[in-house]
């Protein structure tokens, strides 16, 4: 498998990628410059124009894709996803950024945003170099409009963040797509602590040393057998940026935090539309991060200019058809929709003046019902907050446990057999045939049963149950160890006998899930042992979601400490630093989920009126 092809897998479109590209299309032009930035580096850039748009026609707005990814494809596919936009007719630019596909200079992942005045680092990242882009582009690209438009997904997404703080006065929309955000707290690399080890290792190798292949079907078998996270740059024969990065910087210290764009934004300078999905396996914390990010910026009601759409989709989906994933159908083509109704509209408004723009504040698809919502705030202010408890006998309920104090439920974790997060063989993440972007909506029921998989669930529903917004468990539990991770998934189990779908029987589709570790319980930046045997509270938070749980179906919730190889395996006796644990520091420990009346562990559900 080429380079080329593993780094387009990781824009999620692996189906076009499957396929040989289509003829380019006629109708379209391309130049390409090497535009200079403010140090003298110069950036490969392709732009596409329509033929004869150059001249005697309206003036066309500019929409720029800048990327790590190799300017080149999109540009060779054009128009492709781009379709809807294209008909619109736009001048696109595809940009590489330094130091990748055709630009000079350096690259650094995620170069983060400097501080306002700072002169450091070259005085530049990737807003400014969007500024002399941007400020190149309308002085040099003939017939355009003066205006600027800036859209991508994943890496490209949050260069349109980057895209959107420019300062340039021509830029005036842009569309962050499944844009990480805090790459330690809930994006790519870690989640609250917990290290993503198979795509941690797979996608930055890939990135900074070449195509990752180690000629293994099952890579949950290679990473067991590897053994203590010291071990991957040896098998690998060498380490890399990214790695040493992860070994430099665990917890989440100025490294992470001065990468998590979230907190440098401090001003919502042109319309946004922030684009996630549910069911996003990269980046599920970057898109309402960063539209809360700037949400605190948009205070005037009358222009109203920042905006979050979140559909049923996996890392990028909305550039497929978006149909359904896994098993699970979404009843209709809700990419395609997304591309022609939402995002069109959206810089047609912003770049050509064309109204009006029916969109709201929130925009969101309610799985389970599959139909899309429109709230006026997100999360939406008219759900509440409602305890799901967990209860002897594997149960599930609204009701405050009564328990006595020693009510809980105890599973043995051994790092020698972790719990897989998705049904063997795990292919290498970004290979041919690969489940990686289906995984989050497989049936989870290939783990029930496992003794170190602890499951409670509610009787079938009365009544439909809806949730929309921020979902969280608090954890009472102790464990024999001095550190432990705790994994929590919130799924919708569908009644035996699906209707309509034979294949949909008995279903457990995870709603949303989310993993934190232990150590992490006071202070994301002071990892502290835990108290042997001592019951302690634990915050999982889990990413958002919009779902309705229909009647006679139910709720389930499966607590487990392992999640392998998606996130490296805990040792379980507190290590100073996990990257160099020993092969003899990771132990078999036992672990207490409590449910008594004093230590009710339980689901914090959103709910809203059915
Ligand atoms: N999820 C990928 C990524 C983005 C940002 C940092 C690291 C990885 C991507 O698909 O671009």
């Amino acid at each position: 498998m080429s380079h080329r092809l593993v780094i387009t897998l990781s824009l999620c479109a692996a189906s076009l990628a499957a396929q040989a590209p289509p003829p380019p299309d006629s109708t379209w032009a391309q130049r390409t410059e090497m535009v200079p930035m403010r140090d003298g580096v110069k950036l490969n850039t392709i732009i596409v124009t329509r033929r004869g748009a150059e001249s005697g026609t309206p003036p066309l707005p500019i929409l720029l894709v800048r990327t790590p990814y190799g300017a080149d494809g999109p540009a060779s596919r054009f128009p492709g996803p781009y379709r809807f936009l294209a008909a619109d007719g736009y001048i696109f630019v595809f940009q590489d950024i330094r130091g990748r596909g055709k630009s000079q200079g350096d690259y650094l992942m995620n170069r983060p945003l400097r501080a306002p005045g700072d002169t450091s680092a070259g005085g530049f990242d990737e807003a400014s170099d969007t500024y002399d882009a941007v400020e190149w582009l309308i002085h040099n690209v003939p017939n355009n409009n003066g205006r600027v438009g800036g859209l991508g997904i994943s890496y490209p997404g949050w260069l349109a963040t980057m895209q959107g703080l420019s300062g340039h006065a021509a830029m005036h929309a842009v569309s962050p797509q499944a844009p990480m955000t805090d790459t330690w707290m809930g994006d790519d690399f870690f989640h609250q602590g917990a290290f993503r080890q198979s795509y941690g290792v797979e996608y930055t190798y890939g990135m900074e040393v070449g195509e990752f292949d180690v000629g293994v079907t099952d890579m949950y078998d290679w990473y067991r057998r590897m053994g203590e996270l010291s071990k991957v740059p040896k098998l690998l024969g060498r380490s890399w940026p990214s790695w040493d990065a992860f070994v430099a910087h665990p917890s989440y210290d100025q490294y992470w935090q001065s990468r998590a764009t979230e907190k440098r934004i401090h001003a919502s300078p042109v319309a946004v539309l922030t684009v996630g999905g549910w069911y996003d396996q990269e980046d599920i914390f970057g898109p309402p991060a960063t539209y809360a990010a700037f949400e605190r910026f948009d205070t005037v009601p009358a222009t109203n200019r920042n905006r979050i759409v979140m559909g049923p989709w996996n890392h990028g989906g909305w550039y497929g058809p978006g149909t359904g994933l896994s098993r699970v159908q979404f009843g209709d083509s809700t990419g395609v929709w997304f591309r022609r109704e939402v995002e069109a509209p959206f810089f047609a408004f912003y770049l050509k003046d064309r109204a009006p723009l029916d969109l709201p504040e929130a925009l969101v698809f309610e799985g389970g019902s599959n139909r899309w919502r429109r709230f006026d705030s997100w999360p939406p202010r008219a759900a509440t907050a409602k305890n799901l408890y967990f209860q002897a006998d594997g149960r599930l309920s609204f009701d405050q446990p009564t328990a006595a104090g020693t009510a809980a439920d105890s599973f043995v974790s051994d790092p020698a057999h972790p719990v897989p997060y998705r049904p063997r063989p795990i292919e290498v993440t970004y290979s041919r045939g690969s489940q990686w972007n289906q995984w989050q909506a497989m049936d989870q029921r290939f783990v029930e049963g496992r003794p170190d998989v602890l499951v409670w669930s509610t009787e079938p529903l009365k009544e439909d149950l809806v949730i929309a917004g921020n979902l969280s468990a608090q954890l009472f539990a102790s464990t024999t160890g001095s550190d432990a991770d705790w994994v929590v998934k919130l799924i919708d189990v569908y009644p035996d006998s699906a209707e309509g779908d034979r294949r949909m029987g008995g279903y457990e589709l995870m709603v949303a899930g989310e993993i934190m570790r232990g150590r992490y319980r006071t202070a994301f930046d002071q990892p502290q042992p835990i108290a042997t045997n001592r019951v302690l509270e634990y915050t999982v938070h889990i990413p958002p979601q919009t779902y309705r749980f229909q009647k006679g179906h139910r709720v389930m919730v499966q607590v487990q400490s392992t999640w392998f190889p998606l996130y490296d395996r805990n040792p379980q006796v507190f290590v100073p630093n996990i990257f160099n644990a020993k092969a003899t520091d990771f132990r078999a420990q036992t672990h207490r989920i409590w449910r008594s009346a004093r230590y009710a562990s339980h689901v914090v559900l959103p709910v809203l009126p059915n």
